[in-house]
């Protein structure tokens, strides 16, 4: 009779390694069981996995597509990690096919894309590149013949150069630029689309853009930034009429990043400081986005920055019939008195689990943020449209990745999500960042966020184990 190891070994390698991740789990508790965790969610919930075009696609001259603003600046000398470009990235737009496999595989229901700007609309005259929306024309069919819902976002940040010669964000023009792109992707796509985000992270392109100069295309003028803060709401807003017109029944939002912002400590001075940065950093986007205006508030801390503008002209906005939402971590404040920073704070950080980009692993934070959404803006209908983490993800000789703090940190994050859920909070999608390890902006390919490793010599995929993990919890979620 065969011993119990060999008995053991002569197991499929697939129920070998559940066991093992079992046992993994009931020696560290670190988190409920895909199946239980997936046990929680509905019938219908967007499962999926979210990947913008310039951090994956590469091919940056195919196809009549041409420069966008961060072509310009990751080939600008010292404005990234080793001078690394999306010149080849994921090499995407060339395995998009195998890619869609890939997703198959691992069970996704949805999939958050976005569409590159500069393969559309090349050039300042707004002419159209029919080649370029090809390309995302096949993709949705390709996404939808493996019943993949596909999640389309018009911009994450690779603005047309030519338009940025133009004066770009900044230009009033923008806005109604922005909408006629919006309508021409929508006339290709909207027959199939569903889900439409305007904007990724308008918070991120307009301060890390052109305030603090660590983004395209790299200045550092607080005012700028808010020029382009106020323009992409504006934005946002007629680019989401042209889709309600162009597209009966669609779902229209965009994505906001939300930092969960708490005092360092009780001190009257660290509590207000905390509130001036959730003022400056998350409202000063909620509130124009649900047709508030903008906070009065923070309209006093920014004072002259802001003068001149039509501040009342976000007060047409109107509600997002799907918010999404990107969380990651959240930041502990104490004031301080820089006066290059409006909210007049820093951020202090002490020793806490982190992510390899120094992100406070805090899935609490996420449950916060849901519900103080829920409660103070009441969204009909939420998306996180992004959430994961970075770490440092040393392969195997075969590629293969063990990534055990991933699992854990999506683990307790979607189960954060679960407990908002209970509590009556509408969310109705989760999207890991990302699918793939890809081209994290300034930091190049030095973070690695998949849930598929990329070996970027050879352009070669694997799943990690965070990717097998998820797919677990996919297969038990209620279809
Ligand atoms: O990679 C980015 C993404 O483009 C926008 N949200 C945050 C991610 C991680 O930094």
């Amino acid at each position: 009779m065969a011993s119990f190891q060999e008995m053991l070994w002569a197991w499929p390698a697939s129920t070998l390694e559940k066991y093992a991740w079992r046992a993994f789990h009931w020696s560290r508790d670190l988190s409920p069981l895909p199946d239980a965790l997936a046990a929680r969610f509905p019938r219908g919930f967007a499962w999926g996995a979210a990947t913008a075009s310039y951090q994956i696609e590469g091919s940056t001259a195919a196809d009549g597509r041409r420069p966008s603003i961060w072509d310009t600046f990751s080939h600008t000398l010292g404005r990234t990690r080793n001078g690394e470009t999306g010149d080849t990235a994921c090499d995407h737009y060339r395995r998009w096919s195998e890619d869609v496999d890939l997703m198959a595989d691992l069970g996704l229901r949805a999939y958050r894309f976005s569409i590159a700007w500069p393969r559309v609309q090349p050039d300042a005259d707004g002419r159209v590149n029919e080649r370029g929306l090809d390309f995302y024309d096949h993709l949705v069919d390709a996404l939808l013949a493996r019943g993949i819902e596909p999640f389309v976002t018009l911009y994450h940040w690779d603005l047309p150069q030519a338009l940025e010669e133009l004066g770009g964000w900044r230009d009033p023009e923008i806005v109604g630029r922005f909408a006629e792109y919006a309508s021409t992707v929508a006339r290709r796509l909207g027959d199939r689309v569903r889900h439409w985000l305007t904007l990724n992270e308008p918070q991120v392109f307009s301060v890390l853009g052109y305030a603090f100069g660590h983004h395209a295309p790299g200045l550092r003028d607080w005012r700028a930034a808010l020029l382009v803060a106020h323009h992409a709401h504006l934005a946002h807003g007629a680019a989401a009429q042209a889709l309600r017109r162009e597209v009966p029944g669609a779902r229209v939002g965009l994505a906001l990043n939300l930092v969960r912002y708490e005092p360092a400590s009780q001190q009257p001075a660290d509590l207000a400081a905390a509130d001036r940065v959730d003022g400056t950093s998350n409202r000063w986007f909620l509130d124009p986005v649900f047709g508030r205006g903008y906070p009065a508030d923070v309209t006093d801390l920014f004072g002259d920055l802001l003068d001149g503008l039509d501040l009342d002209a976000v007060r047409s906005l109107s509600a997002p019939d799907l918010l999404g939402i990107n969380y990651y971590t959240r930041e502990l404040v104490r004031a301080a008195d820089d006066a290059s920073d409006p909210a007049r704070a820093a951020i202090v950080r002490p020793a806490v689990p982190r992510t390899t980009m120094g992100w406070e692993v805090y899935p609490e934070g996420l449950r916060l943020t849901l519900e103080r959404v829920h409660r103070q803006y009441a969204p009909a209908s939420i998306v996180i449209s992004e959430n994961g983490a970075a770490y440092p993800d040393l392969a195997g000789a075969d590629g293969s990745v063990s990534d055990p703090e991933r699992t854990a940190y999506l683990a307790s994050h979607i189960a954060a999500v679960a407990d908002a859920r209970d509590g009556g909070v509408p969310v109705d999608g989760y999207f890991v960042w990302s699918l793939l390890d890809n081209y994290e902006w300034a930091e190049g390919y030095g973070q690695r966020f998949g849930l598929v490793r990329v070996d970027y010599e050879t352009q070669r995929r694997t799943v990690k184990e965070s990717g097998s993990w998820y797919r677990e919890l996919l297969a038990a979620a209620p279809r």
